[in-house]
Protein backbone atom coordinates (compact mmCIF):
# COMPACT_ATOMS: atom_id res chain seq x y z
CA UNK A 1 0.00 0.00 0.00
CA UNK A 2 0.77 3.58 -0.80
CA UNK A 3 2.88 5.17 2.41
CA UNK A 4 1.90 8.47 0.88
CA UNK A 5 -1.11 10.52 3.71
CA UNK A 6 -2.81 13.61 2.68
CA UNK A 7 -4.23 15.38 5.70
CA UNK A 8 -6.21 17.92 3.73
CA UNK A 9 -7.16 15.52 1.18
CA UNK A 10 -9.71 16.89 -0.78
CA UNK A 11 -12.00 13.62 -1.73
CA UNK A 12 -15.21 12.50 -0.71
CA UNK A 13 -16.33 9.23 0.69
CA UNK A 14 -16.90 6.52 -2.16
CA UNK A 15 -19.62 4.75 0.47
CA UNK A 16 -23.13 5.40 -0.11
CA UNK A 17 -23.61 6.46 3.57
CA UNK A 18 -23.75 9.67 4.53
CA UNK A 19 -22.34 12.42 2.45
CA UNK A 20 -20.11 14.55 4.67
CA UNK A 21 -16.85 15.62 3.04
CA UNK A 22 -14.20 13.96 4.90
CA UNK A 23 -10.61 15.27 4.86
CA UNK A 24 -8.67 12.43 4.02
CA UNK A 25 -8.79 10.37 0.72
CA UNK A 26 -11.32 7.84 0.48
CA UNK A 27 -10.76 4.86 -1.56
CA UNK A 28 -9.01 1.46 -1.18
CA UNK A 29 -6.66 2.03 -3.23
CA UNK A 30 -4.79 -1.22 -4.68
CA UNK A 31 -3.33 -2.98 -7.19
CA UNK A 32 -4.47 -6.30 -9.15
CA UNK A 33 -3.01 -8.89 -11.11
CA UNK A 34 -4.82 -8.98 -14.60
CA UNK A 35 -6.09 -12.51 -14.08
CA UNK A 36 -8.98 -14.15 -15.61
CA UNK A 37 -11.90 -13.61 -13.07
CA UNK A 38 -12.45 -16.31 -10.70
CA UNK A 39 -15.45 -15.45 -8.85
CA UNK A 40 -18.95 -15.39 -9.87
CA UNK A 41 -20.29 -11.57 -8.70
CA UNK A 42 -24.01 -11.21 -8.04
CA UNK A 43 -26.28 -7.79 -8.10
CA UNK A 44 -27.18 -5.97 -5.04
CA UNK A 45 -30.38 -4.78 -3.96
CA UNK A 46 -30.71 -2.93 -6.19
CA UNK A 47 -30.65 -4.96 -9.26
CA UNK A 48 -34.22 -4.63 -10.02
CA UNK A 49 -34.49 -0.96 -10.09
CA UNK A 50 -31.71 -1.23 -12.34
CA UNK A 51 -33.25 -3.34 -14.71
CA UNK A 52 -36.25 -1.52 -14.20
CA UNK A 53 -34.62 1.61 -15.83
CA UNK A 54 -32.45 -0.30 -17.64
CA UNK A 55 -34.37 -1.76 -20.10
CA UNK A 56 -38.10 -1.52 -21.74
CA UNK A 57 -40.84 -3.58 -20.06
CA UNK A 58 -44.26 -3.75 -20.92
CA UNK A 59 -46.75 -1.29 -19.72
CA UNK A 60 -48.81 -3.89 -17.09
CA UNK A 61 -45.59 -4.79 -15.51
CA UNK A 62 -44.70 -1.24 -15.18
CA UNK A 63 -47.73 -0.50 -13.33
CA UNK A 64 -47.50 -3.41 -11.19
CA UNK A 65 -43.88 -1.99 -10.19
CA UNK A 66 -45.14 1.57 -10.09
CA UNK A 67 -45.99 1.92 -6.48
CA UNK A 68 -42.65 -0.65 -5.84
CA UNK A 69 -40.82 1.96 -7.09
CA UNK A 70 -42.05 5.28 -6.56
CA UNK A 71 -41.74 3.67 -2.84
CA UNK A 72 -37.76 3.22 -3.49
CA UNK A 73 -37.29 6.58 -5.22
CA UNK A 74 -38.76 8.81 -2.79
CA UNK A 75 -35.96 6.54 -0.38
CA UNK A 76 -32.93 7.70 -2.64
CA UNK A 77 -30.80 11.12 -2.37
CA UNK A 78 -31.81 13.80 -4.70
CA UNK A 79 -28.61 12.79 -6.08
CA UNK A 80 -29.11 9.75 -7.35
CA UNK A 81 -32.96 10.82 -7.94
CA UNK A 82 -31.26 12.83 -10.74
CA UNK A 83 -29.17 10.30 -11.60
CA UNK A 84 -31.93 8.08 -12.93
CA UNK A 85 -33.42 10.99 -14.94
CA UNK A 86 -30.07 11.48 -16.77
CA UNK A 87 -29.24 7.72 -16.92
CA UNK A 88 -29.50 5.01 -19.94
CA UNK A 89 -33.40 6.01 -20.37
CA UNK A 90 -33.41 9.26 -20.95
CA UNK A 91 -30.47 9.10 -23.65
CA UNK A 92 -27.25 10.66 -21.03
CA UNK A 93 -24.50 9.84 -24.09
CA UNK A 94 -22.11 6.24 -23.75
CA UNK A 95 -18.71 5.84 -24.02
CA UNK A 96 -19.72 4.04 -27.18
CA UNK A 97 -17.37 6.20 -29.28
CA UNK A 98 -15.40 8.39 -26.83
CA UNK A 99 -12.14 8.88 -27.68
CA UNK A 100 -10.42 8.41 -24.75
CA UNK A 101 -12.65 5.08 -23.54
CA UNK A 102 -11.33 3.88 -27.31
CA UNK A 103 -7.80 4.83 -26.43
CA UNK A 104 -8.30 3.33 -23.36
CA UNK A 105 -9.85 0.14 -24.43
CA UNK A 106 -6.30 -0.19 -27.47
CA UNK A 107 -3.75 0.36 -24.79
CA UNK A 108 -5.82 -2.28 -22.36
CA UNK A 109 -5.96 -4.76 -24.88
CA UNK A 110 -2.05 -3.94 -25.89
CA UNK A 111 -0.83 -4.60 -21.93
CA UNK A 112 -2.64 -7.45 -21.35
CA UNK A 113 -2.39 -9.57 -25.00
CA UNK A 114 -5.58 -9.33 -25.70
CA UNK A 115 -7.11 -11.27 -28.62
CA UNK A 116 -9.09 -9.21 -30.94
CA UNK A 117 -12.13 -11.21 -29.43
CA UNK A 118 -11.68 -10.23 -25.85
CA UNK A 119 -11.03 -6.50 -27.15
CA UNK A 120 -14.51 -6.52 -29.09
CA UNK A 121 -16.05 -7.71 -25.67
CA UNK A 122 -14.18 -4.94 -23.45
CA UNK A 123 -15.22 -2.61 -25.96
CA UNK A 124 -18.93 -3.57 -26.21
CA UNK A 125 -19.39 -3.10 -22.46
CA UNK A 126 -17.86 -0.38 -22.21
CA UNK A 127 -20.10 1.44 -24.99
CA UNK A 128 -22.66 0.28 -22.56
CA UNK A 129 -21.43 2.64 -20.22
CA UNK A 130 -23.20 6.36 -19.34
CA UNK A 131 -21.97 9.47 -18.43
CA UNK A 132 -22.98 10.69 -15.11
CA UNK A 133 -24.07 14.08 -14.80
CA UNK A 134 -24.28 14.37 -10.82
CA UNK A 135 -21.29 12.43 -10.54
CA UNK A 136 -18.02 14.45 -11.29
CA UNK A 137 -19.01 17.28 -9.12
CA UNK A 138 -19.14 14.91 -6.07
CA UNK A 139 -15.20 14.65 -6.54
CA UNK A 140 -14.61 18.26 -6.17
CA UNK A 141 -13.21 19.27 -2.80
CA UNK A 142 -15.38 20.81 -0.22
CA UNK A 143 -15.18 24.56 -0.02
CA UNK A 144 -12.30 25.63 2.52
CA UNK A 145 -14.47 27.60 4.44
CA UNK A 146 -16.56 24.73 5.36
CA UNK A 147 -14.66 23.56 8.72
CA UNK A 148 -14.16 20.55 9.77
CA UNK A 149 -16.43 18.67 12.80
CA UNK A 150 -15.86 15.79 14.37
CA UNK A 151 -18.27 15.73 16.64
CA UNK A 152 -21.12 16.29 13.90
CA UNK A 153 -19.58 13.67 11.75
CA UNK A 154 -19.28 11.12 14.86
CA UNK A 155 -23.40 12.34 15.22
CA UNK A 156 -24.03 10.83 11.83
CA UNK A 157 -22.70 7.32 12.75
CA UNK A 158 -22.88 6.56 16.41
CA UNK A 159 -26.50 7.08 16.64
CA UNK A 160 -29.27 4.37 18.05
CA UNK A 161 -30.49 3.37 14.81
CA UNK A 162 -26.94 2.41 13.25
CA UNK A 163 -26.00 0.78 16.78
CA UNK A 164 -28.92 -0.73 17.21
CA UNK A 165 -28.64 -2.61 13.30
CA UNK A 166 -25.29 -3.32 14.47
CA UNK A 167 -26.35 -5.21 17.82
CA UNK A 168 -28.25 -7.20 15.24
CA UNK A 169 -25.92 -7.94 13.25
CA UNK A 170 -23.35 -8.68 15.83
CA UNK A 171 -25.74 -11.43 17.30
CA UNK A 172 -26.79 -13.26 13.84
CA UNK A 173 -23.31 -13.53 12.62
CA UNK A 174 -21.44 -14.27 15.94
CA UNK A 175 -20.28 -17.46 15.23
CA UNK A 176 -19.01 -16.06 12.02
CA UNK A 177 -17.40 -12.79 12.94
CA UNK A 178 -15.86 -15.03 15.90
CA UNK A 179 -14.19 -17.31 13.08
CA UNK A 180 -12.72 -14.40 11.06
CA UNK A 181 -11.10 -12.68 14.29
CA UNK A 182 -9.56 -16.38 14.55
CA UNK A 183 -8.55 -16.34 11.25
CA UNK A 184 -7.70 -13.53 10.32
CA UNK A 185 -7.02 -11.67 13.97
CA UNK A 186 -9.27 -8.80 13.18
CA UNK A 187 -11.55 -8.70 16.02
CA UNK A 188 -15.73 -8.41 15.62
CA UNK A 189 -16.22 -4.87 16.45
CA UNK A 190 -13.87 -3.44 13.60
CA UNK A 191 -15.92 -5.66 10.76
CA UNK A 192 -19.18 -4.91 12.57
CA UNK A 193 -17.94 -0.75 12.52
CA UNK A 194 -16.86 -1.07 9.01
CA UNK A 195 -20.10 -2.49 8.10
CA UNK A 196 -22.20 -0.47 9.75
CA UNK A 197 -20.03 3.41 8.74
CA UNK A 198 -20.23 1.77 5.06
CA UNK A 199 -23.37 1.08 4.34
CA UNK A 200 -25.92 0.20 7.29
CA UNK A 201 -24.89 -3.43 7.21
CA UNK A 202 -25.91 -3.46 3.54
CA UNK A 203 -28.92 -0.98 3.76
CA UNK A 204 -27.38 1.21 1.78
CA UNK A 205 -25.31 -0.02 -0.58
CA UNK A 206 -25.63 2.15 -3.58
CA UNK A 207 -28.15 2.61 -7.01
CA UNK A 208 -25.39 3.64 -9.18
CA UNK A 209 -23.97 0.87 -11.91
CA UNK A 210 -20.58 0.89 -11.31
CA UNK A 211 -19.34 0.91 -15.00
CA UNK A 212 -21.38 4.12 -15.36
CA UNK A 213 -19.51 5.77 -12.22
CA UNK A 214 -16.20 4.68 -13.44
CA UNK A 215 -16.57 5.68 -17.00
CA UNK A 216 -17.36 9.03 -16.07
CA UNK A 217 -14.57 9.15 -13.59
CA UNK A 218 -11.93 8.11 -15.81
CA UNK A 219 -12.73 9.62 -18.38
CA UNK A 220 -14.76 12.92 -17.25
CA UNK A 221 -12.82 13.39 -13.87
CA UNK A 222 -13.20 17.17 -12.65
CA UNK A 223 -9.84 19.05 -14.16
CA UNK A 224 -10.17 21.56 -11.27
CA UNK A 225 -10.02 19.14 -9.00
CA UNK A 226 -6.18 19.78 -7.52
CA UNK A 227 -5.16 15.95 -8.07
CA UNK A 228 -7.70 15.44 -11.11
CA UNK A 229 -4.42 13.58 -12.87
CA UNK A 230 -3.48 11.07 -10.06
CA UNK A 231 -7.33 10.65 -9.26
CA UNK A 232 -8.43 10.01 -12.63
CA UNK A 233 -5.88 7.47 -13.49
CA UNK A 234 -6.68 5.55 -10.29
CA UNK A 235 -10.39 5.54 -11.90
CA UNK A 236 -9.03 4.34 -15.11
CA UNK A 237 -7.14 1.33 -13.27
CA UNK A 238 -10.26 0.74 -11.58
CA UNK A 239 -12.32 0.67 -14.64
CA UNK A 240 -9.98 -1.58 -15.83
CA UNK A 241 -10.40 -4.28 -13.04
CA UNK A 242 -13.86 -4.38 -13.05
CA UNK A 243 -13.59 -5.12 -17.64
CA UNK A 244 -10.95 -7.55 -17.40
CA UNK A 245 -12.60 -9.58 -14.45
CA UNK A 246 -16.24 -9.06 -16.29
CA UNK A 247 -18.15 -7.85 -13.70
CA UNK A 248 -21.69 -7.20 -14.92
CA UNK A 249 -22.73 -4.11 -16.28
CA UNK A 250 -25.61 -4.07 -14.56
CA UNK A 251 -23.51 -4.19 -11.08
CA UNK A 252 -24.73 -1.18 -8.98
CA UNK A 253 -22.37 0.47 -6.30
CA UNK A 254 -21.47 4.05 -5.10
CA UNK A 255 -21.13 6.91 -7.22
CA UNK A 256 -17.47 6.19 -6.97
CA UNK A 257 -17.82 2.92 -8.10
CA UNK A 258 -17.65 1.03 -4.27
CA UNK A 259 -19.79 -2.00 -4.17
CA UNK A 260 -21.08 -4.69 -2.18
CA UNK A 261 -21.66 -5.06 2.24
CA UNK A 262 -18.16 -3.80 2.26
CA UNK A 263 -18.21 -1.07 -0.85
CA UNK A 264 -14.83 -2.69 -2.04
CA UNK A 265 -14.07 -1.11 -5.23
CA UNK A 266 -13.12 -3.64 -8.09
CA UNK A 267 -9.26 -3.71 -7.20
CA UNK A 268 -10.04 -4.49 -4.05
CA UNK A 269 -12.41 -6.94 -5.11
CA UNK A 270 -10.69 -9.27 -6.71
CA UNK A 271 -7.19 -8.46 -4.69
CA UNK A 272 -8.88 -9.45 -1.11
CA UNK A 273 -12.79 -10.80 -1.39
CA UNK A 274 -13.33 -14.24 0.07
CA UNK A 275 -15.22 -16.50 0.09
CA UNK A 276 -15.41 -17.44 3.30
CA UNK A 277 -18.69 -19.67 3.89
CA UNK A 278 -17.31 -21.81 1.45
CA UNK A 279 -20.46 -22.06 -1.18
CA UNK A 280 -17.63 -21.80 -3.57
CA UNK A 281 -18.56 -18.17 -4.61
CA UNK A 282 -17.79 -14.59 -3.25
CA UNK A 283 -21.16 -12.67 -2.69
CA UNK A 284 -20.93 -9.25 -1.34
CA UNK A 285 -23.71 -8.21 -1.65
CA UNK A 286 -26.15 -10.61 0.59
CA UNK A 287 -27.35 -8.76 3.48
CA UNK A 288 -29.06 -12.40 4.74
CA UNK A 289 -25.69 -14.32 4.34
CA UNK A 290 -23.10 -11.44 4.75
CA UNK A 291 -20.13 -14.37 6.02
CA UNK A 292 -18.46 -13.34 2.68
CA UNK A 293 -18.55 -10.09 3.40
CA UNK A 294 -17.37 -10.16 7.03
CA UNK A 295 -14.14 -12.26 5.70
CA UNK A 296 -13.41 -10.05 2.92
CA UNK A 297 -13.42 -6.86 5.68
CA UNK A 298 -11.01 -9.15 7.76
CA UNK A 299 -8.90 -10.42 5.10
CA UNK A 300 -7.99 -6.74 4.16
CA UNK A 301 -6.92 -5.60 7.38
CA UNK A 302 -4.78 -8.42 7.90
CA UNK A 303 -3.06 -7.92 4.58
CA UNK A 304 -2.38 -4.27 5.61
CA UNK A 305 -0.47 -5.22 8.70
CA UNK A 306 -3.68 -5.26 11.30
CA UNK A 307 -1.22 -6.48 14.46
CA UNK A 308 -4.21 -8.64 16.32
CA UNK A 309 -4.39 -7.60 19.87
CA UNK A 310 -3.29 -4.04 19.40
CA UNK A 311 -5.33 -1.38 20.27
CA UNK A 312 -6.45 1.22 18.09
CA UNK A 313 -5.32 4.45 20.06
CA UNK A 314 -4.54 6.16 23.36
CA UNK A 315 -6.27 8.87 24.90
CA UNK A 316 -3.59 11.68 25.37
CA UNK A 317 -3.20 14.86 27.77
CA UNK A 318 -1.78 18.26 25.76
CA UNK A 319 0.06 20.08 28.06
CA UNK A 320 -1.93 23.66 26.44
CA UNK A 321 0.48 26.03 28.35
CA UNK A 322 3.06 24.65 26.69
CA UNK A 323 2.06 24.62 23.08
CA UNK A 324 0.73 27.98 23.41
CA UNK A 325 4.13 29.40 23.85
CA UNK A 326 5.24 31.87 21.06
CA UNK A 327 6.84 30.09 18.75
CA UNK A 328 6.39 26.80 20.19
CA UNK A 329 6.99 24.25 17.07
CA UNK A 330 5.70 20.57 18.92
CA UNK A 331 2.09 21.06 17.21
CA UNK A 332 3.20 21.17 14.21
CA UNK A 333 6.06 18.85 14.42
CA UNK A 334 3.69 16.12 15.77
CA UNK A 335 0.90 16.66 12.98
CA UNK A 336 4.31 16.52 10.27
CA UNK A 337 3.79 12.86 9.46
CA UNK A 338 -0.03 12.90 9.50
CA UNK A 339 -1.46 9.68 10.67
CA UNK A 340 1.75 7.84 9.80
CA UNK A 341 2.61 6.43 13.35
CA UNK A 342 5.88 7.60 13.74
CA UNK A 343 6.66 8.96 17.49
CA UNK A 344 7.43 7.02 20.63
CA UNK A 345 5.43 7.54 23.69
CA UNK A 346 8.18 8.76 25.46
CA UNK A 347 8.97 11.27 22.07
CA UNK A 348 5.54 12.68 22.28
CA UNK A 349 6.22 13.16 26.11
CA UNK A 350 9.29 15.40 24.75
CA UNK A 351 6.51 17.44 22.79
CA UNK A 352 4.02 18.07 25.37
CA UNK A 353 1.62 15.08 24.74
CA UNK A 354 1.48 12.80 27.59
CA UNK A 355 -0.11 9.35 26.13
CA UNK A 356 -2.01 7.58 28.80
CA UNK A 357 -0.52 4.49 28.05
CA UNK A 358 -2.64 1.04 30.61
CA UNK A 359 -0.35 -1.15 31.76
CA UNK A 360 -0.95 -2.99 28.74
CA UNK A 361 0.74 -0.55 26.27
CA UNK A 362 3.72 -0.97 24.63
CA UNK A 363 5.80 2.38 25.00
CA UNK A 364 7.84 1.33 22.18
CA UNK A 365 4.96 1.10 19.77
CA UNK A 366 4.73 3.45 17.19
CA UNK A 367 2.40 6.42 17.51
CA UNK A 368 0.66 9.23 15.30
CA UNK A 369 -1.21 12.24 17.03
CA UNK A 370 -4.27 12.52 15.42
CA UNK A 371 -6.17 15.81 15.52
CA UNK A 372 -9.88 15.46 14.86
CA UNK A 373 -11.30 19.19 14.39
CA UNK A 374 -14.63 20.45 16.07
CA UNK A 375 -15.50 23.53 13.89
CA UNK A 376 -14.38 26.42 15.54
CA UNK A 377 -14.21 24.55 19.17
CA UNK A 378 -11.00 22.72 20.55
CA UNK A 379 -10.06 19.96 18.05
CA UNK A 380 -9.66 16.39 19.99
CA UNK A 381 -6.71 14.39 19.93
CA UNK A 382 -5.48 10.77 20.46
CA UNK A 383 -2.81 8.88 19.93
CA UNK A 384 -3.01 6.91 16.81
CA UNK A 385 -1.26 3.43 16.85
CA UNK A 386 -0.29 1.29 13.65
CA UNK A 387 -4.01 -0.50 13.73
CA UNK A 388 -5.35 2.83 13.65
CA UNK A 389 -3.83 3.68 10.52
CA UNK A 390 -4.17 0.10 8.68
CA UNK A 391 -7.71 1.07 9.44
CA UNK A 392 -7.08 4.48 7.24
CA UNK A 393 -6.19 1.71 4.66
CA UNK A 394 -9.94 1.83 3.94
CA UNK A 395 -10.63 5.14 3.85
CA UNK A 396 -8.07 7.86 3.86
CA UNK A 397 -9.37 9.69 6.92
CA UNK A 398 -8.73 9.73 10.37
CA UNK A 399 -12.13 11.20 11.02
CA UNK A 400 -13.87 8.04 9.54
CA UNK A 401 -11.02 5.41 11.14
CA UNK A 402 -12.44 7.08 14.10
CA UNK A 403 -16.12 6.62 13.61
CA UNK A 404 -15.46 3.18 12.87
CA UNK A 405 -13.84 2.24 15.70
CA UNK A 406 -16.42 4.34 18.15
CA UNK A 407 -19.31 2.79 16.45
CA UNK A 408 -17.46 -0.76 16.67
CA UNK A 409 -17.30 0.03 20.74
CA UNK A 410 -20.69 1.52 20.94
CA UNK A 411 -22.32 -1.79 19.27
CA UNK A 412 -20.23 -3.98 21.15
CA UNK A 413 -21.27 -2.56 25.00
CA UNK A 414 -24.84 -2.56 23.56
CA UNK A 415 -24.55 -6.19 22.53
CA UNK A 416 -23.07 -7.08 25.74
CA UNK A 417 -25.75 -5.35 27.63
CA UNK A 418 -28.88 -7.04 25.45
CA UNK A 419 -26.68 -10.98 25.41
CA UNK A 420 -29.03 -13.17 27.44
CA1 LIG B 1 -19.46 -17.48 -0.47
Amino acid sequence: MASVIFRSSPLTKTGTEPRLKTPGQVLSPSTCSPEPSRFNFSLGDGSAFAFVFGFPFPLALALVLAFALCTSWLLLPSQARAEAQTGAQTGAPTYAQHPAALAFVAQLAEREQLSAAQSAKLLDTLGQAHFLRSVPPLMLPAPSSTAKNWALYRSRFIEPKRIQAGVRFWRQNQATLKRAQARYGVPPEIVVGILGVETLYGEHMGRFRVLDALATLAFDFPAEHPRAAERQAYFQKELAQFLLHQMPAQRLGSYAGATGLPQFMPSSLVQWAVDFDGDGRIDLDNVKKPADAIGSVAHYFQAFGWKPGQPTHWPVQIDKDRWQQPENEDKATLLAPDILPSFSAEQMASHGVTVKLPKTGDPKDRLALVELQNGSDEPSYVAGTENFYVITRYNWSSYYAMAVIELGEAVAKAQLKKAP
